[in-house]
């Protein structure tokens, strides 16, 4: 069964400035690749020989050309696909300093939104289930089960004590 192949393991960054009603969320518009279309936060897969916080940190300095300086795990989630036996453990962090202005990569576009204002119509189908937590500064366990790769047709997502 699927459940028996070891997840591809993966990382979700997201930067947050500012305080209270005034605060933003740095996303990206992927250009190419899985998600192409999407909003979403920094990231991609963890590759042999760097732990998972290098990976995060390595993505957002490839996809944004910035350092995060106070990255935190806020959460995991799994996500299970009807089209691919491996199951993708998905790492989510966040980070409220950053190094020098985010800047657009070949990947990715960095766009700065308020956080009452996220494009959600515009992101992967499981984030509006997150996003509250981890705005609100929970940590959180999750998992979603996607068909024809895009259309999320289960979702279980809980909050956790710690990351
Ligand atoms: P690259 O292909 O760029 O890594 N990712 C997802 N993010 C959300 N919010 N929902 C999903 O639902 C996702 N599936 C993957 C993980 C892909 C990037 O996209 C994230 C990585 O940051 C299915 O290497």
């Amino acid at each position: 069964p699927s459940s028996d192949i070891p997840p591809k393991v993966l990382t979700l960054l997201m930067i947050v400035r500012g305080k209270g009603d005034s605060r933003e969320i740095l996303l990206g518009m992927k250009k190419k690749g899985f998600g192409a279309g999407y909003y979403n936060g920094f990231g991609g897969k963890v590759e042999t020989g760097e732990t998972i916080e290098e990976g995060a940190q390595r993505e957002l300095r490839e996809e944004a050309h910035v350092e995060a300086l106070d990255m935190e795990r806020r959460g995991v989630l799994r996500f299970i696909f009807d089209d691919n036996p491996q199951p993708w453990e998905v790492h989510v962090f966040h980070a409220t300093e950053f190094s020098a202005e985010p800047l657009e990569s070949e990947e990715m576009a960095p766009v700065w939104f308020p956080t009452a204002n996220i494009p959600f119509d515009k992101m992967w189908a499981d984030d509006v289930y997150w996003y509250p937590l981890f705005l609100g500064g929970k940590c959180f366990r999750g998992e979603l089960f996607f068909t024809k790769t895009t259309t999320l047709v289960k979702h279980t997502v809980e909050e956790v004590p710690g990351p």
